[in-house]
């Protein structure tokens, strides 16, 4: 099978709150859509890359480099199965957003093409439905928060994340436990907001039956959240640190890790989530699949993979409605009451594009052959316009 054509459009979708975090306060989402062309089928994926390096070193502008000059031009020739995807890939460094916005529209265009559900081709269960929970950010206030924390947990969703930083910890966790007692699984994401010299400081968290604590130390660090879990008894869970299985087997190694967030764009797609997950079960390391506020299309990647027997927690996927007034799919993810969503029973993701909503906030389109090689000195020389490049 091949690909013809790629497309991809910048959107921009209003946030129904802003959400606040230890990097600051987002009130949109934006982020390329891709839309991959081939056979008489499309395949769709959402690159998770953010507006400004904060989260990782991916922005849409690199996003949309490397898509453009690197990755898509390694898609060209027959695709027998969207694993190749992950090895013709391989060579390039880092870009694991850009890559996972093509890899995973491969694995939804493939599927269609069989016309099965993307689960069944990624290896997932016929489970019907994934329980979910809730990423809760940064509040003006700590009675806010305990009303937010108590409307989500009303709602059904099935655990609670609360987004923590040095001022804005002990005492609002300690709150949101009294509040909702102590059969309300909570825990806290503190975005890398801390070092190792707090670590006295996060023994407080002891003692508030928190299921984990996510990324407390350096986005690039594993050695410090080993010495770390040697000083609280609060589980420690990676997000920012974790590329590749490799990766979760040193952490694991080291006891830098009690549990892993795995996200597909995170890890550079699908075959990098698979070995995580993998490794994970058989290691028993409780798996949960994280999110990055994704759109529809992405909240059904990660639904999707969500299926597999690996992911023992609740994830981050929740409802469209928690982010969205309306979102960019015509059928939204709704929650059910008993916490969790519906996994789409359709070919590939199982969810179509509203397009008539994607027109309203598209702020720019380019639709791009699939070249026969990379670029060549001369194309490389004449990206950049405005720079003399010494000839
Ligand atoms: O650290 O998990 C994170 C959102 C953007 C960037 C990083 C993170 C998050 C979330 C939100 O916590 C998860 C979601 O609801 O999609
Ligand atoms: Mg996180």
């Amino acid at each position: 099978m091949r690909l013809e054509q790629i497309v991809l459009q910048f959107i921009s979708l209003p946030l129904k709150t802003p959400f606040e975090t230890s990097f600051g306060q987002e009130n949109t989402k934006r982020a390329w859509l891709v839309t991959v062309r081939g056979e008489g089928i499309e395949g769709y994926g959402e690159c998770v890359a953010s507006d400004q390096p904060l989260y990782s070193e991916e922005t849409h502008a690199s996003a949309y480099y490397a898509l453009r000059d690197h990755i898509i031009p390694r898609l060209a020739g027959d695709i027998g199965h969207p694993r190749e995807i992950f090895n013709r890939l391989e060579s390039l460094r880092g870009n694991r957003m850009a890559k996972a916005a093509i890899e995973t529209a491969i694995w939804d265009w493939y599927a269609k093409c069989l016309s099965r559900p993307l689960y069944q081709i990624l290896g997932g269960q016929d489970v019907g439905r994934i329980p979910v929970g809730v990423s809760i950010g940064i509040q003006a206030d700590v009675r806010q928060l305990c009303q937010v924390a108590e409307g989500y947990w009303q709602k059904g969703y099935m655990r609670l994340k609360i987004k923590i930083r040095p001022d804005w910890d002990i005492e609002p966790l300690t709150r949101v436990r009294r509040h909702l007692g102590p059969g309300v699984p909570i825990m806290a994401d503190a975005n890398s907001a801390y070092t190792l010299a707090w670590a006295e400081h996060l023994q407080q968290l002891d003692s508030l039956q928190l299921m984990m604590i996510e990324q407390p130390l350096a986005y690039d660090d594993i050695i410090d959240h080993g010495k770390l879990a040697q000083r609280i008894t609060t589980p420690i869970c990676l997000d920012e640190s974790i590329h590749t299985a490799d990766d979760v087997a040193k952490a694991w190694e080291i006891g830098a890790l009690g549990i892993v967030n795995l996200k597909i764009g995170r890890v550079g797609g699908y075959t990098a989530s698979l070995a995580i997950e993998e490794f994970a079960r058989s290691h028993q390391i409780p798996l949960w699949c994280g999110g990055m506020l994704e759109t529809g299309i992405g909240r059904a990647h990660n639904v999707h993979l969500t299926t597999l027997p690996g992911f023992t927690l609740p994830g981050d996927t929740s409802a469209s409605d928690r982010y969205f007034d309306r979102d960019i799919i015509t059928e939204p993810f709704v929650l059910n009451s008993d916490g969790t969503l519906n996994v789409p029973e359709g070919p590939g993701i199982g969810v179509s594009p509203d397009l008539r909503r994607i027109r309203d906030i598209l702020v720019y389109q380019e639709v791009l052959p699939i070249p026969a090689q990379p670029l060549t000195a001369a194309q490389h020389e004449r990206r950049f316009p405005d720079i003399d490049l010494g000839r």
